[in-house]
């Protein structure tokens, strides 16, 4: 990229401000200047994307294409700047004319188009394979409306609508010319050929038009731009000729028309954990997968003089989960219908393009459809599905004796429903889990019968994080302190960090570590009391747990042992306690219930602990509303103790973990997901373990639990905290948390909450012990940063790359 001085971009956004804005600097609002400076940074980014397609097109490489109905990218200013190298010359410039860059950066709406974990992991991804030089890209959706915007009403969540395109987004660029045509509904028609062969026709179906809308994905200082093309759902205008189509008695059966079409990209499903069988998302996953398989083929057989049979030479597609996996039938129907191609040909193609990765054990979350609806709204797709499941059943039954009994638990279709996790099983020559535990559980119990049949398929691959955005953009006073003591090498060799290790028993350096968070502290402090009017103690332990809100997250362990503190305050009011600041941030799925409860649960006793004189202000329970990416990137730099308190063997592997890790948080854990795998690097020494393991939990699950109820009658504190929820000072008119308290006594505590809670306490015990040991805290808090680099998602990517994709560098 060409390299800008201070000055001469200044003189580049003034220039522009008359030109695009017709104003000058002075009577410039942050959102031209925001808008300037957009059109700045992609002027560079538009020469290298271009350069880069170029590249890709002379058909020498391999690609890889991450298919995914989440892309949750965050802001992209910032990140941009940072990629492109001009990120501290903007902010410099940008302070010279006058703004604070925060301000600038924040006039970009933040694109939320995912819910959690697997959506931010896919934008991680991009963020890898354009920064290591791989020819990598996303398809994905463009959602009208992305995640819900969140706000606490009297404690309770409401959800408004994300409209995030109302001003115009200057990262995309509409490419009508490369828009395809997606089928649905409809009847199939066979013929016989001349040779026998079989031919299909559709007939009567609906027409929609797929038109994509590209976002240059840069690469870090390497002049490497990929692409994530996002496609967006439209009417096939046809041209009657007389131009008077609005005047005409169809008018309003073609609006009714259009509206139906252009819903398909028209919002994104916010559940993050459970299924629901809704046509509308059906659609929407084929309209994805159809419009991005029709658009690799076609590039294909553009850049690489090669017949389809030789596909999986030049392409390789990851299906993140199992919501684009209709891309297997899809592929098949191309190869065959538009292709000729036989069954056998078709499949062995198929089966070596696609490599599938599970993010879930949840038996609520695993997508199956009826096969009435997949009938009827993508017939010549579900007889390729059925085909599919006749063959493998058949190729059960006579080559695998020993599953015959097991033929209900593997079938693609089974009892008047399609298992998308089996298709994906099925049609992929790779399956992968996203931590160490997590693919041990697929292959020792969730997907054991899958296991057997096909052992060469499953393989593990930890998560990881943009170093990138997640250190050096989020954090940048200690990445700077970092380069200071270490040098740079480890910005674009991440693993490098361990070479901090030799300074973590250095008492003077660590008290700059000690600073640089004291900093960040006191940066969130002040946001938290421009947005909630409290003011928290910035010496107090700032104890973090941010993440979607569910029952197996265990929010509701965090929160009974504030309430637990909050008890031993009023009960021994001079008690001499380390301060602290419980933080939340956390989005419930709009129909879950239980999950609300929770957070009105945070809210009320935030409301009652922060206002108590009793407390003195030792303790403060802060609920952050909107949590989004731009509010981690607040968030994580601030972070003492970072909350990983997952039921073990639920949480597949959490990716906040690694974040917090990266900017110096020790973690409180349970042996679940990435956790095991920081403690293998860290040890028991450098973060706080505790709970049941996940060979307990499931134990305990095959013999129906544990009780619950003895718990409640045997451990007072227990006992005190649960009735306070049904009728003491944290219930309203007898009646707010009984939903709470009843799922927990009467459907025996399905997360293990009661019985975690007495090593969870303790734990906080160490911690707080811990934490007034200054110099031993800093040392714990810098190992932890020098082990981090293990979870770039550059390793996580080049991990992918050499043992699924077989894709090389450019
Ligand atoms: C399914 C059907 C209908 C609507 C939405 C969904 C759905 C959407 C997102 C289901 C699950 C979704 O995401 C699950 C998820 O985020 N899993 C998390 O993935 C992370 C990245 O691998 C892991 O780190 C987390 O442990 C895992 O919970």
């Amino acid at each position: 990229m060409t390299q800008l001085t201070v000055d001469t971009l200044k003189q580049e956004i003034l220039r522009k401000l008359i030109s695009d804005k017709g104003r000058e600097v002075k009577e410039a609002t942050s959102k031209d200047i925001y808008y300037v400076l957009a059109s700045i940074v992609n002027e560079e980014i538009k020469q290298q994307w271009f350069q880069t397609r170029k590249n890709y097109r002379d058909g020498k490489n391999k690609e890889v294409y991450y298919l995914s109905m989440e892309f949750l990218i965050g802001r992209m200013l910032a990140s941009n700047l940072l990629n492109c190298g001009m990120l501290d010359t903007a902010k410099e410039a940008l302070r010279e004319l006058g703004f604070e860059p925060e301000d600038i950066f924040s006039e970009e709406h933040d694109a939320a188009l995912g819910n959690g974990g697997l959506g931010r992991l896919a934008a991680c991804f991009l963020d890898s394979l354009a920064s290591l030089n791989f020819p990598g890209h996303g398809y994905g959706i463009r959602y009208r409306y992305g995640l819900f915007e969140q706000r606490i009403i009297h404690g309770n969540q409401v959800e408004l609508p994300d409209y995030w395109l109302k001003n115009p987004y200057p990262w995309e660029t509409r490419n009508e010319e490369e828009a395809v045509v997606i089928q649905f509904h409809g009847d199939v028609h066979m013929f016989k050929k001349n040779d026998g062969s079989l031919e299909f026709e559709y007939r009567n179906t609906d027409k929609v038009m797929a038109v994509p809308y590209d976002i240059p994905i840069v690469g870090y200082e390497n002049d490497t731009v990929n692409t994530l093309r996002l496609w967006s759902a439209e009417v096939i205008h046809q041209n009657n000729g007389d131009g008077l189509l609005e005047a005409s008695k169809e008018y309003y059966h073609d609006l009714d028309h259009q509206h139906s079409i252009e819903q398909i990209s028209g919002f994104l499903y916010p559940d993050d954990s459970s299924y629901e069988g809704k046509e509308l998302r059906l659609k929407q996953q084929y309209f994805l997968v159809s419009s991005s398989i029709q658009n690799i083929l076609k590039h294909f057989k553009q850049n690489h003089h090669l017949p389809l049979s030789r596909l999986a030479e030049k392409v390789v597609i990851q299906i993140n989960d199992t919501h684009p996996s209709l891309a297997i039938p899809e592929l098949m129907r191309i190869l065959m219908d538009d292709e000729g191609f036989s069954w056998d040909n078709a499949w062995a193609v198929t089966t070596n393009v696609f490599a599938y990765t599970n993010h879930t054990t949840l038996s609520e979350a695993l997508e199956t459809w009826s096969e009435e609806m997949m009938q009827n709204l993508l017939p010549r797709i579900y007889m390729i599905i059925d085909e599919i499941n006749e063959r493998f059943c058949k190729g059960i039954w006579f080559d695998h004796e020993e599953l015959r009994d097991s033929i209900s638990e593997l079938a693609v279709i089974a009892h008047g429903r399609v298992h998308m996790a089996r298709l994906a099983i099925v049609g992929s020559f790779s399956v992968n889990g996203v931590a160490r535990i997590h693919t041990e559980i697929l292959k020792k119990k969730e997907m054991r019968n899958f296991y057997t049949l096909y052992p060469e398929k499953f393989n593990n691959k930890t998560n990881g994080i943009t170093h990138r955005r997640w250190l050096l953009q989020a954090n940048p006073k200690l990445a700077d302190l970092i380069t200071d003591v270490i040098g740079p090498q480890w910005v674009k060799r991440p693993k490098q960090l361990i070479s901090l290790l030799k300074y973590s028993n250095d008492s003077a350096l660590v008290d700059k570590f000690d600073q640089v968070k004291h900093e960040n502290k006191k940066v969130l402090a002040n946001y938290i009391h421009q947005h909630l009017g409290i003011t928290v103690d910035e010496r107090s332990i700032f104890d973090v747990q941010i993440k979607r809100l569910h029952e197996y997250k265990r929010q509701l362990l965090n929160i009974f042992h504030v309430i637990y503190l909050y008890n031993e305050l009023k009960d021994n009011p001079n008690q001499d306690i380390t301060p602290r600041t419980f933080i939340f941030g956390a989005k419930a799925a709009p129909s879950y219930h239980l999950a609300k409860e929770v957070i009105k649960l945070i809210n009320t006793v935030a409301s009652i602990v922060n206002y108590d004189p009793d407390v003195r202000d030792r303790l403060k329970v802060i609920f952050l509303e909107n949590y989004n990416v731009s509010l981690a990137e607040k968030i994580i730099p601030a972070a003492d103790i970072s909350e990983q308190i997952s039921t073990a063997s639920k949480e597949a592997s959490g990716t906040g973990n690694m974040k917090m890790m990266m900017n110096g948080a020790l973690t409180l854990g349970t042996m679940d997901g990435a956790n095991i795998e920081i403690h293998d690097l860290v040890g028991d020494q450098n973060m706080f373990i505790f709970g049941l393991t996940a060979d307990e939990v499931l134990h305990y699950y095959q013999h129906g639990g544990y009780h619950a109820r003895d718990l409640y009658n045997t451990d007072d504190r227990i006992k005190r905290v649960l009735d306070q929820l049904n009728q003491g000072e944290f219930g309203v008119h007898n009646i707010e948390f009984k939903d709470i308290y009843y799922n927990i006594l009467y459907h025996n505590d399905p997360y293990f909450v009661l019985k975690d809670f007495e090593p969870y306490l303790e734990a906080h015990e160490l911690i707080e012990r811990a934490y007034r040991n200054r110099n031993t805290w800093l040392n714990m808090s810098v190992t932890n940063i020098a082990y981090s680099g293990k979870f770039s998602s550059d390793q996580t990517v080049q991990e992918y790359a050499t043992e699924i994709w077989k894709i090389k560098k450019v």
